[in-house]
């Protein structure tokens, strides 16, 4: 049974809702676990999954559990990490997953929108990649990632500005692939996960694996000596009582950090 995620089949479509509403859907290693769970015992009836916050949710999603970052000196973000495993899931899952995206989507979770195939929102839908918020150093591998999805100028205005940009914005560059109004987001989504379960499934499987490997965004080829510059500065900020440490205690105590100067 799960706790935090909640599933239903409607014909060939598997709706699966993140929904732990008394902490805005935060990816926690419970959530995306159960979700990892969910989606590995889908039977072969299924063709197309839909991931959506279950209904009423305020928020999309909040992004990694702050709860769960790690302040002993630790990396937060290394390729073994919950979070990481849980969005290479969704990017080599088999099947086609359509992102229904309504209310914030915070942080992490804007890559963890972004590893599903389509984004469909509506205008309530905005996105914020706060890291710098929190002194998180990103990993090398997930700025990649977005750099192969998205085009540089809008990775930086995200990742640079920490603000909340707008669905239409969103649109625009490519982070979603559809606007609809509020009021026929859930059912064209469905409508179009119907339509897309009548497409040949090999095709699919397929194409999503000749795009990711053709677009893959990976750091192997950043020159060795930037890489390990890179890392030093990355190991700064996730020391005990570096930056992410005192990103994690303001949120904490519901106020903006005071980072200091470089
Ligand atoms: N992790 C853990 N707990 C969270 C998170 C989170 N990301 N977001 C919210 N919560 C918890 C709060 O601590 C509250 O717990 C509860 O959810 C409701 O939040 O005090 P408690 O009740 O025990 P709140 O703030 O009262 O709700 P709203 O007023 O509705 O505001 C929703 C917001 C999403 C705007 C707000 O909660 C918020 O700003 N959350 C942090 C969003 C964020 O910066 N996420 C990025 C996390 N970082 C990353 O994902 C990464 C990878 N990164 O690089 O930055």
């Amino acid at each position: 049974m799960s706790d935090h995620i909640s599933f239903r089949r409607d014909g060939a479509i598997a709706i699966v809702e993140l929904n732990r509403p008394e902490k805005r859907n935060a990816l926690s290693e419970q959530l995306l676990g159960e979700l990892t769970e969910t989606l590995n015992r889908l039977d072969g009836g299924t063709r197309v999954v839909v991931l959506r916050a279950a209904p009423g949710s305020k928020v999309f999603s909040a992004g990694h559990d702050i709860d769960e970052l790690p302040l002993d000196g630790s990396d937060p973000l290394t390729d073994s990490s919950h979070f990481e495993r849980s969005l290479a899931v969704l990017r080599n899952f088999p099947l086609p997953i359509i992102a229904q995206v309504s209310g914030g989507v915070w942080g992490g979770a804007v890559e963890f929108v972004l590893s599903c195939d389509l984004v469909l929102a509506d205008p309530t839908a905005s996105f914020a990649v706060t890291p710098a918020k929190l002194g998180l150093p990103y990993n090398t591998a997930g700025i990649a990632f977005f750099l192969s999805r998205l085009p540089a100028a809008f990775v930086k205005e995200l990742f640079l500005t920490a603000q909340a940009l707008d669905a239409e914005t969103a649109l625009r560059h490519g982070l979603v692939s559809r606007l609809l109004p509020v009021s026929e987001l859930a059912r064209e989504t469905l409508e179009l996960a119907h339509w897309m379960a009548g497409l040949s499934p090999r095709a699919l499987h397929l194409f999503k694996r000749q795009i990711a490997v053709l677009s893959s965004g990976t750091s192997s080829g950043v020159d060795p000596k930037e890489r390990e510059t890179i890392e030093t500065l990355r190991g700064e900020m996730y020391a005990e009582g570096g930056e992410l440490s005192q990103g994690v205690a303001a949120f904490r105590n519901k106020r903006s950090a005071d980072f200091k100067p470089i």
